[in-house]
């Protein structure tokens, strides 16, 4: 279709480039190009897939933390990773992909989700490890996207990364007791964060020479850092608190650059990161199996809830119907 000053296509690609150009957000109802649209539904609906997925490595520690205090804290905190893929996955939905269009993708293995969800928690230190570096991890790469420029996902993040600042500092505290404790709970501790540094690291994704996506998201305004850069901050920020927890980072490179200003540290093996996102992790299979099972397993209450939707707007319409008849006559009651 023409308007006056050219297509419906050329004049939305100059409002939508005059949006990016002055960091402002598009909405849904906003023309957008297609390669942004899909770039988005890829990456918000991969991220809420790793928050429903995520939900599996601790949700295995519920009936096991070893206080009330904690299970009511562990209970809490898989509740919100459930609430952070809804947001999520209706920030998605503003794109135009239904939520079981999503829904299916992940449970028939064709979608990705944070390799870092495929490790398995053993352990109660996992707890903690799980806290402090996967929702650490998560808070560095999430903070910035709370000013992407797409508004409904820019707007979920916000309270994402209030949640998740939490959830980091509950894992922080779990180390911290442990690390106060008996030795063989500081052992524990040290063994769970040797297991979980370097996946914690790799959730940033490749390096940028092998970033195939980074560009042209940092372009769109989507991303804001490269995902080099926001690994380094995120050695940056976990140094000093290893130092307090007093636990040892397993990375023998590590060491302060006065040059950079940053701390340098060892080259991570994308083998295994390549291996995971393949399929072969510790637990892909375990994981997609088991939101599956959940999924059809859930069925009967998606149709009960349905149906009392149903119910609900059937009265609704049939009280509206009784409102204009009872007006109706109203009117020619006063007319007459
Ligand atoms: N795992 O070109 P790039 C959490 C894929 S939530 C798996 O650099 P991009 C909270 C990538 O998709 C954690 N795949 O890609 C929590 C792409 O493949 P594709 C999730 C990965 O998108 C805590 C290919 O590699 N967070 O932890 C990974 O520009 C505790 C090339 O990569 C988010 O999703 C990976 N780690 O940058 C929950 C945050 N890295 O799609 C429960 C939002 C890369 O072309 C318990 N997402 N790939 O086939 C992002 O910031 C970005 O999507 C990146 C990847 C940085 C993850």
């Amino acid at each position: 279709m023409d308007t006056p000053s050219g297509t419906v296509d050329e004049v939305g690609q100059l409002r939508f480039n005059e949006l990016i150009a002055a960091d402002s957000r598009v909405e849904p109802t906003d023309w957008m190009p297609e390669g942004y649209r899909k770039t988005l539904v890829r990456q918000i609906s991969q991220h809420a897939h790793s928050e429903i997925i995520g939900m599996q490595p601790e949700g295995n520690w519920i009936t096991r933390a070893p206080s009330l205090k904690r299970k009511a804290i562990l209970m809490a905190k898989v509740q919100d990773e459930a609430g952070h893929g809804l947001y999520l996955y209706s920030a998605a939905q503003t794109l135009g992909v239904d939520r079981e269009t999503m829904f299916d993708q992940l449970i028939t293995g064709k979608a990705k989700y944070s390799s870092i969800f495929n490790y398995l928690s053993p352990t109660w230190a996992d707890m903690g490890s799980i806290g402090w570096l996967v929702d650490g991890a998560a808070i560095c790469n999430q903070v910035p996207l709370c000013r992407a420029s797409y508004g409904p996902y820019a707007r979920a993040m916000v309270r994402i990364c209030k949640e998740e600042s939490f959830h980091q500092r509950q894992g922080f505290e779990i180390l911290l007791s442990l690390m106060n404790g008996s030795d063989e709970q500081k052992a524990m501790a040290q063994e769970s964060v040797n297991r979980w540094y370097a996946p914690a690291l790799m959730m940033f994704g490749p390096p940028d020479g092998d970033s195939p996506n980074s560009q042209q998201s940092m372009a769109w305004n989507i991303k804001r850092f490269g995902n080099d850069e926001l690994r380094q901050r995120f050695v940056d920020m976990l140094v000093p608190q290893a130092e307090i927890l007093g636990v040892t980072l397993p990375d023998p490179d590590i060491a302060w650059n006065e040059e950079r200003g940053h701390y340098d540290f060892g080259e991570l093996d994308w083998t295994e990161f390549h291996e995971v996102l393949a399929g072969r992790g510790q637990a892909n299979t375990v994981r997609v199996n088991r939101r599956r099972d959940a999924h059809e397993g859930g069925e009967w209450v998606r149709e009960a809830a349905r149906a009392y939707a149903d119910k609900k707007a059937d009265k609704h319409a049939a009280k509206q119907t009784e409102n204009a008849e009872t007006a109706h006559n109203e009117t020619q009651r006063i007319a007459s």
